[in-house]
């Protein structure tokens, strides 16, 4: 379902939260405020005070203009509070670019995102490698809303825009040995401080992955976007993963490689620490880190005077979704 088209927008004109407020509205057809008149120049509204200096995104030509063509939504998002843009770019998790959460935000701005391939490998009939512009193009780009829930015991309410992952991957043609799916993020030590640094803790590059059941679910969902605009390099640009009812660190940023494979894919964070970080990492309140309990979560933005703190739930609010996925399965067991 085709419900908005948006009008290029160009940073210098407005605030990208703002331009993602006006869009919302647009959608809820709140037909008859400022915000919704989508004409050129009534996008150019004043930057909001607290919005100076942040940065804009808007991604190379192809996909501007995919994202003005139209993106649809299929229904599939939280109508939750979205994190203020400022904070989903500033509160990052991304090792490569440093361990810190402002780290990414700081050292992966010159990441050169475009042009920028994928390979695709593994068991299935149509491999190859393909520039993203045409992994992409043949999709019409939805929008996703939804919590992101790190194992560290956040979350943050993200409107991503991208391609459902079953859509994207059928086209490769999965073979029947295909029981799994990995998600490969770029290795540059050239361009990613953090695979320079001798205090890595991680085995580079990052990997994780999918039961192929679980990567053809509704749910899967694989971003170039992000408030409207392309996907800031901290975010994961130009390409990561979305998965709703698992914790971040399944959420692959900056993928390179996708292959199929008949066995388990060892995954880094298992392999980092397998007795704290399981192959499934389903958000689950009821299975405590080793160090700390999931039953609860800060729900960001948060203050030291606001914590904002909720309950967790099962499988991250999604269990009529993704439930029936591991219903044979014990999942204190396969956390
Ligand atoms: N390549 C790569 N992908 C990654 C990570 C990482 O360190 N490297 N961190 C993960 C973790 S732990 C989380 S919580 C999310 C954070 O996504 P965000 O920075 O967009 O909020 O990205 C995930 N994807
Ligand atoms: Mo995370």
């Amino acid at each position: 379902m085709l419900i908005k088209k948006t009008e290029l927008i160009r940073s210098s004109e407005i605030t990208p939260e703002s331009v993602y407020l006006n869009r919302r509205q647009f959608m809820k057809g709140l037909v008859g405020t400022a915000a919704l008149a989508v004409s050129g120049s009534a996008l150019a509204l004043p930057e909001p005070e607290f919005e100076k200096g942040v940065p804009v995104y808007p991604g190379p030509d192809w996909l501007q203009q995919q994202l003005r063509a139209g993106v649809s939504n299929a229904g599939m998002s939280t109508d939750e509070k979205i994190a203020p843009y400022r904070h989903a770019i500033r509160h990052n998790n991304f090792y490569e670019f440093g361990t810190g959460k402002g780290d990414p935000a700081k050292n992966a701005q010159n990441f050169v995102t475009d042009p920028w391939s994928v390979e695709v490998t593994g068991e299935c009939d149509k491999p190859g490698t393909l520039a993203l512009e045409d992994l992409i193009r043949p999709h019409q780009l939805e929008e996703r809303i939804v919590r992101l829930r790190c194992v560290e015991a956040w979350s943050m309410v993200l409107p991503f825009v991208g391609v459902p992952l079953p859509e994207l991957l059928k086209r490769f043609q999965p073979n029947s040995r295909a029981k799994y799916v990995e998600f490969t993020t770029l290795n540059d030590p050239k361009q990613m401080p953090g695979l320079r640094s001798v205090f890595s803790s991680l085995d580079w590059p990052y990997v994780e992955a999918l039961r192929m059941d679980e990567a053809m679910h509704p749910l899967a969902f694989m971003a170039v976007g992000m408030y409207g605009n392309a996907l800031p390099p901290q975010n994961g640009a130009p390409l990561r993963l979305v998965l709703p009812w698992k914790y971040g660190f399944k959420w692959v940023k900056s993928i390179v490689r996708i292959r199929f494979t008949e066995q388990m894919p060892r995954t880094t964070w298992n392999e980092a620490a397998s007795h704290e970080y399981g192959f499934f990492a389903n958000v689950n309140p009821a299975v405590s880190h080793p160090r700390w309990s999931q039953a609860t979560e800060r729900r960001l933005p948060s203050s030291l005077f606001r914590p904002n703190i909720i309950d967790t739930k099962p499988f991250n609010g999604y269990a009529d979704e993704v439930a029936h996925l591991y219903s044979d399965m014990n999942l204190k067991k396969w956390f």
